[in-house]
């Protein structure tokens, strides 16, 4: 079977989340790794433009809550698949350290992911929190590991408050400034950054990795 293109593979990889069919995700993965293409432009102008069509047609009420899970659920197995086949750093230097996270409340996690995988292959040292993080431990963590970033992610207005909380506690123990912090996530923009204080706004992956390196 000849080997497929990238435009090709992206196309597939839309069109399987577009058609809520998980096995047709993991086979696109498969057929990624096979093909020997780079898994991340997959991933961005594939997988990604495809969930973010879904988030939209899921706030337009033309699809229920079942098909967004099964959308999300076969994007991640995918990235999962792709992630050791990412090619090496591109910088061939760290550029430093950030500690990254969902914020406390909320479980969305696929746009972090991303964001988390695209600062590892510009040469970041991320440290991947997960979801649910509190405040706090954010912090504490961002100390421990002498991260120059704190990058939090919320997808719900009500869990916005916690990037509130961590400007607050950075303020407190006199780390404003000394440890950044970066803000994203859909309800999110440059006014929010503004507002708590934070010192950059990611609209997405490649815009993240952008300003992570203006805070340097
Ligand atoms: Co969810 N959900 N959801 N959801 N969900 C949203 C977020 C709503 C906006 C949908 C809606 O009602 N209109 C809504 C929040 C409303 C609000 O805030 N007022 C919502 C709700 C309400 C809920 C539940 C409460 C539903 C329920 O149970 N009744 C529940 C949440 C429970 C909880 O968290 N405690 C829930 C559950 C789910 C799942 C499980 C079905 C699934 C999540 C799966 C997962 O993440 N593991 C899900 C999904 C997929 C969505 C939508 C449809 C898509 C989100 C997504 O993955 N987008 C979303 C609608 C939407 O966002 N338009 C909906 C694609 C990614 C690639 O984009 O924006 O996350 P992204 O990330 C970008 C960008 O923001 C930036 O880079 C990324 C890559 O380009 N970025 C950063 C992200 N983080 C960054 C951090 C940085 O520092 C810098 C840049």
């Amino acid at each position: 079977m000849p080997e497929e293109s990238l435009e090709q593979l992206c196309r597939a990889a839309r069109d399987a989340i577009m058609s809520f069919d998980e096995e047709e995700s993991v086979k696109v993965a498969e057929k990624v790794i096979a093909a020997g293409v780079n898994p991340v432009e997959i991933i961005t102008l594939g997988f990604t433009p495809a969930m973010v069509e879904v988030g939209r047609l899921f706030e337009q009420e033309e699809l229920s809550l079942p098909y967004v899970i099964v959308a999300a659920e076969g994007m991640q197995k995918a990235v999962e698949m792709l992630e050791p086949h990412f090619p090496p750093d591109s910088s061939g230097e760290k550029l430093g350290t950030v500690v990254i996270g969902t914020c406390e409340g909320d479980i969305h996690d696929i746009g972090k992911g991303i964001v988390a995988t695209m600062l590892r292959i510009y040469g970041f040292e991320v440290h991947d929190l997960g979801r649910d993080v509190p405040p706090k431990l954010f912090v504490e963590k961002a100390k421990e590991l002498k991260a120059d970033i704190i990058a939090s992610s919320t997808l719900m207005t009500t869990t916005m408050i916690a990037q509130k909380a961590i400007e607050e506690i950075l303020l407190k123990e006199g780390l404003k400034g000394k440890i950044k912090t970066m803000v994203g996530g859909a309800p999110v923009n440059q006014n929010w950054a503004n507002k708590i204080g934070s010192g950059a706004y990611g609209e997405n992956a490649s815009e993240a990795v952008e300003k992570a390196r203006e805070l340097l």
